[in-house]
């Protein structure tokens, strides 16, 4: 599958820049962006995220959006809905914490240009020690399909789990 090559080539791209090298504190694996069609303003950024010594991930910011923020998707009453994540995602010492559709993800939001496939686009990630104490780790995400907007949505989500922010333009009842 696509995206599957995708990731090995994200791999080897992280390999040799030695950015997720062991002892690094934070370490990103299978990040990537979904990508949009133009007039769509939000999109989800998804990785697997695991913290040698426990963080908080807070935040970000990158070049294509306006407003980035850590959001979470849950049912409300029968209906999936998505808010940011109050104080920062937990990610515990050594636990892989996955941001993935129809979970927790990075939103891209106040997009300046849609993000096509095959490009990809900057993301800084802003954590938080214990002490409160920021940091920050840049990313190069692949951007990818990653499944239809406003149907199906692919990679494994339940049915109506889309993102919103993308189901608002063109969403039917
Ligand atoms: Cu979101």
């Amino acid at each position: 599958m696509k995206l599957t090559s995708l990731m090995a080539a994200m791999a080897l791209t992280a390999t040799a820049m030695g950015a997720y090298a062991a002892g690094e504190p934070v370490e990103v694996q299978n990040a990537w962006a979904r990508a949009t069609v133009k007039g769509q303003m939000a999109t989800g950024v998804f990785m697997n995220i695991t913290a040698k010594d426990g963080l908080k991930l807070v935040g970000g910011s990158s070049p294509v959006a306006g407003v980035t923020q850590v959001h979470e998707m849950k049912m409300d009453a029968g209906v999936m809905k998505m808010a940011e994540v109050k104080g920062g995602l937990d990610l515990p010492a050594g636990k892989m914490v996955e941001l993935k559709p129809g979970g927790y993800h990075v939103m891209l939001m106040d997009l300046k240009q849609p993000l096509e496939k095959d490009t990809t686009v900057p993301l800084t990630l802003v954590f938080k020690d214990a002490k409160g104490v920021e940091s920050k780790m840049d990313l190069k995400l692949p951007v990818a399909a990653g499944g239809g907007m406003g149907k199906g949505q692919g990679m494994g989500m339940g049915k109506g789990a889309g993102m919103p922010g993308m189901a608002a333009s063109g969403a039917k009842p």
